[in-house]
């Protein structure tokens, strides 16, 4: 069911990276930037080593095999087909359906809006808008992997419904996701994970999310200016 009329603060807080256990508060003392980006000059090398571990609660319980987590740290990602089917897979493509016909979403600060079509390219805050999205975020599919992957209990950071018709409408630029939250958003270490539900047919030809693997092992510092697409 979508709530449409929910008021995007009208939200409980989530718990602030400065309150997190392995985030020591620093006063006033200046911290050291552990992944500098947005540079006015080219640094000698453009990718810097990752600093923080990529599984951090093998040991805890959750939907992943120790197998899976060895292949998401060996590459960054993992790739879990079937993980949603049937009537569940329909109803969350005849929810997605309908919060991108509705016209109250469409050029809002929440709403990229395609120029031509005027149609909407993508929606954020999606687990706000939508009660049905917004169980996702609790599934333990999802927030159980989570768990196993940061090491501790996950809230959502940001989520957004990316429509990117096939052969229509512009394309998302390379980019790391990590990157853009530290740049834009201030989030210091890379304590986060991000999950992608493809829930239609992705081909070579249709626009499908592209990963490179081993990627996520470091981060490749950006010039001013040059930040995604
Ligand atoms: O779906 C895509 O091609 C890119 C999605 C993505 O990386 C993002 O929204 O940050």
């Amino acid at each position: 069911m979508t709530v449409s009329n929910t008021p995007l603060n009208n939200v409980t807080a989530h718990k602030q990276y400065s309150e997190m256990a392995d985030m020591p508060s620093t006063g006033n003392a200046k911290v050291a930037d552990g992944y500098p980006t947005r540079l006015a000059q080219a640094p000698k090398s453009l990718t810097q080593p990752r600093r923080d571990g990529v599984v951090k609660g093998r040991q805890l319980p959750g939907p992943l095999t120790q197998a899976q987590l060895d292949e998401f740290e060996r590459n960054g990602y993992l790739f879990i087909p079937n993980l949603i089917s049937g009537e569940e897979l329909e109803s969350l493509c005849q929810e997605m359906n309908e919060l991108m016909s509705n016209d109250a979403y469409r050029d809002q600060d929440f709403s990229v809006t395609e120029p031509q079509s005027h149609e909407i390219r993508s929606l954020f805050a999606v687990h706000k808008l939508s009660e049905r999205l917004g169980a996702l975020a609790t599934d333990e599919r999802l927030a159980g992997a989570a768990r196993q992957i940061i090491g501790d209990d996950p809230y959502v950071h940001q989520s957004r419904i990316n429509y990117k018709p096939g052969f229509a409408g512009k394309g998302f630029n390379w980019h790391s996701d990590f990157e853009t939250w530290h740049a834009e958003d201030g989030m210091p270490n890379m304590h986060a994970v991000s999950a992608s539900l493809i829930l239609t047919d992705n081909h070579e030809f249709n626009g499908p999310l592209m990963l490179i693997p081993r990627f996520a092992h470091g981060i490749c510092a950006l010039l001013r200016g040059n930040a995604r697409g």
